[in-house]
C-alpha cells in the first residue's frame, strides 16, 4: 500500500515520493494463531491463483477497505472455482458495508477485531497474550525512479497498542468499527507490556523510532505515563509518532510529551 503517492505527494508528479507499507491487520492475525498461515500482501491475480491451487487451504481470509469491494468479490469467485473446499472469511473495514453479505460470496463476514475472532474460530485461546510482529513502517522508498538506500534501523517500527477509540464521535467510522462509544480493544494493557514489546523491536529491527498505530494513544494516560517512566529508567530516547485527539493532548504537560516535532492531521476518521 502507499500513503505518500496515494494521497500526500501525488500532485507532485514525477517528484512524488513513493513508499510502501505492509497490511498490519493480517500480519497481526498471522502472528497470533498457531495454525500454519501464509500472508499474501496485495498479490497479483496470478500469485493469488498459484497460491490457492498449490495448497489445500481450509480457510482463506481476505482483508480490504470499502473501495476495494470489487476485488474482494472477484477473489471470492476465484476461490469458489479453484479451491471449493476452503471457507472464505472477510475482515477489515469492507465488512462494515451494510448488506455486504449479499454483494460477495463469503462464508463469514467479520466486523471488528480479528485476532480474537480467528482464535475463537480455530478453537484457540482468544485471551492468550498478543505476539507483536516485527513491522518496519515503510519500505522500498524511491523518488524519480531512484531507490533510496535501505539501512536497518533507519525506518520506524510500527507498534499497535490498541484498536478503536472510546470517544465514539458520531461521525467516526474507525471507532464504530471496533465497538463505538466506550469501547476499544487493548492488545497491550499496561505501559510495562508496551515497553517490553518496544524493547524487543529495538533489538530485532535496530530502531529508535516508532510509528504508534493507535486511534487515540494519549487517551490511555496511565499506560502512556508508565511507558514514559520505563523509558526514563531504561534511558531510552525513543521517538514516537502517535495519533491523539486534542482533548487527550491537553491532559499532558509539555514536559510529559517532550519535544513535539510536528503536529499533523493525517487520515481523518
Ligand atoms: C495505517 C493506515 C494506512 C496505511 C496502511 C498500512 C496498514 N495499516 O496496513 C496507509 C497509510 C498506507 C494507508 C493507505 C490508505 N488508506 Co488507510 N488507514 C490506516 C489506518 C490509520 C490504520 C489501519 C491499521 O493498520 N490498523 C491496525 C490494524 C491492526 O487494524 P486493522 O487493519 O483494522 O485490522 C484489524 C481488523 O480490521 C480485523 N481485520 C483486518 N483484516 C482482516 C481480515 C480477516 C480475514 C479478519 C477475520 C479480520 C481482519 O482484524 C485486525 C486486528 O484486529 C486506518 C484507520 C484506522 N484507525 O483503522 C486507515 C484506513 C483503513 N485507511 C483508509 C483509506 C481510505 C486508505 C487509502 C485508500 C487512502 C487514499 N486515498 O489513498 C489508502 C489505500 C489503502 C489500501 N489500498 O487498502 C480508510 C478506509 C475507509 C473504509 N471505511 O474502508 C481508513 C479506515 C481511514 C479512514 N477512516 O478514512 N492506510
Ligand atoms: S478517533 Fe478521534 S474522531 Fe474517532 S472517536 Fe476517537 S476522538 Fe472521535
Amino acid at each position: 500500500m502507499e500513503l505518500y503517492h496515494n494521497q500526500v505527494t501525488r500532485a507532485q508528479g514525477s517528484f512524488s515520493l513513493r513508499m510502501f507499507h505492509r497490511s498490519w491487520g493480517i500480519m497481526l492475525i498471522q502472528a497470533n494463531i498457531s495454525a500454519p498461515c501464509t500472508v499474501l500482501d496485495f498479490p497479483t491475480r496470478n500469485d493469488f491463483e498459484r497460491e490457492i491451487t498449490a495448497h489445500a487451504y481450509d480457510v482463506i481470509g481476505i482483508s480490504s477497505i470499502i473501495v476495494n469491494i470489487a476485488k474482494v468479490r472477484e477473489m471470492c469467485r476465484m476461490i469458489r472455482k479453484l479451491s471449493p473446499n476452503s471457507t472464505i472469511v472477510i475482515g477489515g473495514h469492507v465488512a462494515a458495508i451494510p448488506g455486504v453479505d449479499k454483494m460477495i460470496d463469503a462464508d463469514h463476514i467479520v466486523r471488528g477485531e480479528g485476532v480474537s475472532w480467528m482464535r475463537r474460530y480455530l478453537g484457540e485461546d482468544q485471551n492468550a497474550p498478543i505476539r507483536h510482529p516485527a513491522i518496519v513502517s515503510g519500505m522500498r522508498t524511491r523518488i524519480m525512479g531512484i531507490r533510496l538506500p535501505e539501512r536497518k534501523g533507519a525506518t520506524a517500527a510500527t507498534i499497535i497498542p490498541s484498536v478503536g477509540c472510546p470517544m465514539g464521535c458520531n461521525f467516526c467510522t474507525t471507532s464504530a468499527f471496533f465497538g463505538g462509544k466506550g469501547n476499544f480493544v487493548n492488545f497491550f494493557e499496561s505501559g510495562d507490556e508496551l515497553f517490553e514489546v518496544m524493547q524487543q523491536m529495538e533489538t530485532e529491527l535496530k530502531v529508535q523510532s516508532f510509528f504508534v498505530m493507535d486511534e487515540n494513544f494519549l487517551l490511555h494516560r496511565e499506560r502512556a505515563m508508565r511507558l514514559l517512566e520505563r523509558m526514563k529508567e531504561g534511558q531510552k530516547s525513543w521517538s514516537m509518532s502517535v495519533f491523539a485527539s486534542a482533548n487527550a493532548i491537553r491532559k499532558y504537560t509539555m514536559q510529559e510529551t517532550g519535544r513535539t516535532r510536528s503536529l499533523m492531521a493525517l487520515d481523518g476518521p
